[in-house]
């Protein structure tokens, strides 16, 4: 191994974990709508559609008092390999309705990011929505 590469290794390995982060897990960056019931404090959960499997679910959660109107929130969840995202489910099991605009998903091994737009209503609440797919709408 030449020099260089192993100190270019041991830089990727120390900025991981000066952030604290796993190998290759997922940032998810959300965006709630500004509407006046957009906002929730209920549990949300995500699962990744990749190449025609499904992840398993994965909690949204942050320590602070996330999803409130027009503001963008910041998670990260474990990977679920490398391939294409090809869409996202999010979940809402109780009754406090969350209004999306959009969601980012960075895979941090490769990368890439995922955009999913909202197009119509995009509301997900329990009973009359408890789940909501949205189809990937860029890659960059
Ligand atoms: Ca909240
Ligand atoms: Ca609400």
């Amino acid at each position: 191994m030449s020099i260089v590469v192993f100190l270019f290794g041991c830089a990727l390995f120390m900025s991981t974990l000066s952030e604290g982060l796993p190998f290759c897990a997922y940032r998810i960056y959300t965006l709630t709508e500004r509407g006046k019931n957009s906002k929730t404090d209920n549990p949300i959960s995500i699962k990744f559609h990749i190449d025609g499997s499904t992840s398993p679910w994965h909690n949204l959660d942050s320590d602070v008092n996330d999803r409130e109107r027009q503001h963008w929130d910041r998670y990260i969840v474990p990977n679920s390999g490398n391939g294409h995202l090809t869409g996202v489910t999010v979940r809402n099991l109780k009754t406090d309705g969350w209004e999306i605009e959009a969601i980012y998903v960075k895979n941090l091994c490769t990368n890439r990011v995922y955009e999913f737009y909202c197009t119509g209503s995009c509301w997900v609440d329990s009973p009359a929505a408890t789940t909501k797919f949205l189809p990937r709408s860029n890659t960059i």
